[in-house]
């Protein structure tokens, strides 16, 4: 009786081991692995991420596993962290979907003892050990005063946001606002919406603001599915009016040079990718001290420059 037990503690014990292994991703000769958790993996921003994030680890011979969210939503990114940490990767990146409702499924990381590097958007807690962006204040700011001199420095804008709880699409918006209150008294923001980053619902909300009204001098889209449903609804009802974008997708860049979206704030998403694999390398080779933010610079896109190659390369990729 005894040795049955033994046995079957030992066959349990045995198949515990096996799953473990056939599921993870930690490799048995040490070659580090990477995963890397997209904000949406259909954005082309993740995706010219993801491109920076392959080249550097290509470099260093590392693994690299990729997953995102079809949608910006963290109940679907949840799910997705928890299935990376059961893979044990050596650290996790990912651009996390809401600033306090991803803490608790990144503690799991850490507390499996994977570090948490936040690309992009960021948490509300420093569990992470850094967090590579872009100057997402300066790119609001610089939307505002672009905007403020197409209209001539007077009358009203709207403003289309993202969805409650990014840190990044938050930033650009109030650095719109807080420019536009500090510098033009004469322009009026009417509207300060969310679109869910959604283009379609971007668009149906931009109607019946342009609706309500009709003399909307310019308009501010925090990301590229906000600002190409600023540039649907404003063609649909036949108007012509400023859009100041962000981002710098095909699709875009193709407004951008049809004159429908007139400036943008193309991101260096490639170059955050690679930054992130720079601090995990460090990570890997015991130079934690080194780790620090780091914050990318934009680029400021217009039919004026978006020819020149010291500008185009930062466009985003579609694959
Ligand atoms: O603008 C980027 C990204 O920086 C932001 O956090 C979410 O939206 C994008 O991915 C563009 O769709």
């Amino acid at each position: 009786m005894k040795k049955r037990i033994i046995v079957g503690l030992m066959i349990i014990l045995v198949a515990g081991m096996f799953s473990v292994y056939a599921q993870g991703t930690q490799e048995d000769d040490g070659t580090k692995t990477v995963a890397f958790i997209q904000g949406i993996s259909t954005d082309e921003f993740y995706i010219s991420m993801k491109r920076g994030v392959q080249e550097v680890c290509d470099k260093y011979g590392y693994n690299l596993i990729v997953d995102g969210p079809t949608k910006w939503d963290y109940t679907m990114q949840t799910p997705i962290v928890e299935t990376m940490i059961a893979k044990r990767p050596d650290v996790i990146f990912i651009a996390p979907n809401h600033s306090d409702s991803m803490i608790a499924p990144l503690m799991k990381a850490v507390n499996a003892g994977i570090p948490v590097i936040t690309v992009d958007t960021n948490i509300n807690d420093d569990l992470y050990l850094c967090n590579i962006t872009s100057d997402n204040l300066q790119g609001g700011q610089a939307a505002a005063d672009m905007l403020a001199e197409m209209i001539g420095g007077k009358g009203k804008v709207s403003i289309m946001n993202t969805n409650v709880g990014v840190t990044t699409t938050e930033a650009r918006a109030k650095g719109f606002k807080d420019q536009i209150a500090a510098a033009y008294p004469a322009i009026k923001i009417v509207s300060d919406e969310y679109c869910e980053d959604e283009a379609e619902r971007s668009a149906a909300i931009t109607e019946s603001v342009l609706l309500k009204h009709p003399d909307l001098a310019g308009a501010f889209g925090v990301n590229l599915y906000a600002s190409l449903g600023i540039a649907n609804a404003v063609d649909r009802l036949g108007k012509d009016l400023p859009i100041f974008s962000y981002d710098a997708s095909p699709a875009v860049i193709e407004a951008l040079a049809a004159g429908t979206i007139n400036a943008t704030v193309c991101q260096k998403p490639m170059e955050i990718g690679a930054t992130a694999v720079e601090m995990a390398h460090l990570y890997f080779t015991g130079q934690e001290d080194k780790i620090h933010d780091v914050m990318v610079e934009n680029v400021i896109v217009t039919q004026d420059n978006m020819d020149d190659p010291e500008v185009s390369k930062w466009f985003y990729v579609a694959e």
